[in-house]
């Protein structure tokens, strides 16, 4: 025992001397991967870069996305344009890359010129504008309606259960948990809980199916009364989704292969639309705090 003990505090040691010695402190759920792609965008402060990669092993098939890096400084002297490797850690519920190494350059690809015309039903929703209503499918196979939350304010998000980054749509599932169990315990939100409506939609319906959402939403420990998960036909999802900014794009030789982004919305009981987060960057406290 002891000498264990003290085996973990010279590993800790160690860990806190040199950065290149990491690997080999690894934590037991740490899983590296391997990453190699090309920069499209670089955030200014150097958190975060936008990657178009090639297949991550045992991972994810290409596509493209966010990652964080685990030091600002790994993305120092890069630019859109550089090929890199790097190398993927997830760490229980987290994911950022570390060892980024420029392997080359190339040049950028134009971006597809398609724009969705003003007519196509897909345009965005602004703030104050109401919420079209859409028929989808809830966790017991019931066929829902969008309209059927009014009176209360829902909280709407979009995911799939298959998702494999911890960052992405398993966060959107552990910030709404966190938010149903506040919703629960604080006595100032008590009244509020009644009247609000946590929403999870799936832009998975192949593998999403109402049996799996239910299986997904006792795993979550989701309460019915306060948690609804929808699934629909696929187009019906993709252009309710879009009306919020989602994208959503698969692979033609595996539908379930998706590449996507995130977006919460918060829709009054009038069923206007009051707010929406991008991305990854809100917590469960802001989100409360916006409901109130
Ligand atoms: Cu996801």
């Amino acid at each position: 025992m002891r000498s264990h003990f003290v085996f973990c505090v010279f590993v800790a040691a160690l860990c806190a001397t040199s950065a290149t010695s990491a690997a080999s402190c690894a934590r037991p759920d740490e899983r590296h991967l391997v990453l190699q792609g090309q920069i499209l965008s670089i955030t200014p402060n150097h958190h975060e870069a936008t990657i178009k990669h090639e297949d991550i092993q045992g991972l994810m098939p290409a596509m493209t996305m966010p990652y964080r890096v685990r030091d600002p400084k790994l993305l120092d002297g890069l630019a859109s344009g550089d090929l890199i490797k790097a190398r993927l850690v997830l760490v229980s519920n987290d994911a950022y890359l570390d060892q980024v190494l420029k392997t080359g350059q190339a040049p950028l690809e134009a971006p597809p010129a398609e724009t969705p015309s003003a007519s196509s039903g897909f345009e965005l929703i602004s703030p104050g504008q109401r919420v079209p209503d859409v028929t989808l499918v809830d966790q017991d196979g019931r066929k829902r309606e969008f309209d059927s939350f009014r009176g209360r304010a829902v909280v709407l998000t979009f995911i799939y259960t298959r998702c494999p980054m911890p960052t992405f749509c398993p966060l959107m599932d552990r910030n709404f948990a966190a938010v149903q169990k506040k919703l629960k315990e604080d006595p100032s939100l008590a009244a509020a809980q009644k009247g609000v409506q946590l929403v999870s939609v799936s832009f998975d319906p192949l593998t999403d199916t109402p049996p799996v959402l239910k299986q997904h939403a006792a795993t979550l420990g989701a309460d019915p009364k306060t948690w609804t998960f929808l699934t629909g036909d696929r187009d019906e999802v993709d252009k309710f989704a879009a009306r919020f900014g989602v994208s959503v794009a698969r692979l033609t030789t595996d539908a379930r292969d998706i590449t996507h982004n995130l977006r919460t919305a918060i829709i009054d009981p009038a069923g206007r639309l009051v707010k929406v987060y991008t991305g990854n960057e809100w917590t469960p406290d802001q989100l409360l705090a916006d409901l109130k």
